[in-house]
């Protein structure tokens, strides 16, 4: 099978001390154990006393978001004078050992992003039993009654408003290109078990139809895991479904579930002149916007990764040390990028250097 994951570099020095803390966070966690997290005495620093240790738990450390949350979340340490343990649980098993791991290490709190968000419960259970305050982010966690867990903060993304935008900008493109819908439709990559991820696919939907797309032209491709690899096998399931169309607009939850569908239609012979694929997050696609020729990845909504990862790290560092809860629910905004603007924006938004 062609490998089609992809680390995508934003800037060599802006990426690689990521990567670097990545390898070692990974092989700490194959074994079960996260970085820093033997329990030995936390180190002191230069002043003699020992520095507060919190824990940022990503679901997927591969994917550019979470290692911008990383940096992001760095800088707040660095800034603040904490140290940050970054791991990657890619499942329930690893995540409950890493919050014990991260108890037995002497971290104080920590911030979530969870492989699977029915592990709310369990998740406050052993942040409870080890009593390590903690808030989620990007992903809220799910009751045992299936909502949301309204007791733990969260940080996220207005997840609807920004699957609305990425319609309308779909509906805006069709016409300007001059599709017409009875030789285009439209590829949802959808992943729904996920509350923000059926979010941002339903808004986009509906500012689709509200743009005068016909409903019965869009087709969804339900990704069986929320990764390249997932939406470019879910993709591949439809354009064999549906051979007949030769012109495309795509959108998923995030900018993997568009590159999926992007290499899946590549595959296909449909290329940037027959393909509208417009992503959520703004980080994973800008491998594609460096390429000198155009793919069918067209634009993406750049989220607030420093939002995401400076802030809920400095969040869970003040409660711990001042006693000041964050809030209980904050939902950050984005902005459209494409190839014409996207180094000019990544700059403005403090993500890249040069
Ligand atoms: C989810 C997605 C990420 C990112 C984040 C804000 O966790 O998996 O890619 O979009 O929400």
């Amino acid at each position: 099978m062609i490998n089609i994951r992809s680390n995508h570099v934003l800037s060599r020095r802006a990426v690689f001390p990521v990567l670097a803390a990545m390898t070692v966070c990974i092989a700490a966690c194959e074994k079960g154990t996260p970085t820093n997290s033997s329990p030995t005495p936390a180190p002191a620093d230069a002043s003699g006393s020992a520095k507060v240790k919190i824990g940022f738990i990503v679901k997927q450390p591969e994917e550019p978001w979470f290692q911008l949350e990383w940096r992001f979340a760095d800088e707040a340490a660095a800034k603040n004078g904490f140290d940050l343990i970054k791991i990657g649980a890619a499942d329930g098993e690893k995540t409950l050992a890493a919050i014990d791991n991260l108890a037995a290490g002497g971290a104080k709190g920590f911030v979530i992003c969870t492989p699977d968000v029915r592990l709310g419960p369990a998740i406050v259970a052993a942040a409870g039993r080890n009593n390590l305050k903690f808030m989620s982010v990007d992903d809220q966690l799910i009751g045992a009654d299936g909502k949301p867990i309204a007791q733990v903060a969260h940080l996220g993304i207005s997840a609807r408003t920004i699957g609305e935008s990425v319609g309308k900008a779909l509906a805006d493109e069709c016409k300007k290109r001059g599709w017409t819908p009875s030789e285009a439709a439209a590829c949802v990559v959808t992943f729904e078990e996920l509350d923000t991820a059926k979010e941002r696919t339903d808004g986009a939907m509906t500012a689709l139809t509200a743009a005068g797309f016909p409903a019965d032209r869009i087709f969804k491709a339900a990704q069986k895991t929320s990764d390249v690899p997932g939406s470019f096998d879910a993709v591949n399931v439809l354009l064999t479904q549906k051979p007949d169309v030769k012109k495309w607009l795509v959108c998923g939850m995030n900018d993997s579930a568009v590159m999926g569908a992007v290499r899946a239609m590549e595959g296909r012979g449909l290329n940037a002149e027959s393909v509208v694929g417009i992503g959520i997050n703004g980080t994973d696609c800008i491998v594609e916007f460096e390429k000198p020729t155009p793919t069918g990845f067209f634009a993406s909504v750049l989220l607030t990764p420093k939002r995401h990862g400076y802030e809920t790290a400095e969040m869970v560092y003040r409660w711990v040390t001042e006693g000041k809860a964050p809030p209980m629910d904050t939902r950050t905004s984005g902005i459209l990028i494409d190839r014409t603007n996207f180094r000019r924006v990544l700059k403005e938004q403090g993500i890249t250097k040069e």
